[in-house]
């Protein structure tokens, strides 16, 4: 088993989405072990985004992560990782197959729902950035 860490973004808080995506997180066979509606200030975010300082759109991303609370969670299941990024679809939702989470959700490249780690590593900073290891359960 592997643990991944993923984001409803605020659009989709925002737009009343949570539910639904929560729904399909559980129907893809993932089981949540951690779950937490958080606003994120902008250090916050950040901090989070740090390995993308440097990218034309770090003051958007933020500013946006920012704008709302988010629901944070830490999702189990075989190849979570993958598992998950496979469920969100591309990160620019014009661009995502039918059926993924920002296809059906997403509204643009930086408004796009939801966020997964891309690799093991990340996983473990995302996770430890936002959980302590008595909140996963
Ligand atoms: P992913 O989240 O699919 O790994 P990355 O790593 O390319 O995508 O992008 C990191 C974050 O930055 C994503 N959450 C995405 O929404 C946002 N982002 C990427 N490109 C842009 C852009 N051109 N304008 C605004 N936000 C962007």
């Amino acid at each position: 088993m592997e643990r991944t860490f993923a984001i409803i973004k605020p659009d989709a808080v925002e737009r009343r989405l949570a539910g639904q995506i929560l729904a399909r997180i559980e129907k893809a066979g993932f089981t949540v072990r951690g779950m937490r509606l958080q606003h994120l200030s902008q250090a916050e975010a950040e901090g989070f985004y740090a390995v993308h300082r440097s990218r034309p759109f770090f003051g958007e991303l933020t500013a946006f992560m920012s704008s709302g609370p988010c629901v944070l969670l830490a999702l189990e299941a075989d190849g979570a990782i993958k598992k998950w990024r496979d469920t969100m679809g591309a990160t620019d939702p014009a661009k995502a197959d039918a059926g993924t989470l920002r296809k059906d959700f997403g509204e643009s490249i930086g408004r796009n729902a939801t966020h997964g780690s891309d690799a093991p590593e990340t996983a473990a900073f995302e996770l430890g950035y936002f959980f302590r290891g008595m909140e996963l359960l």
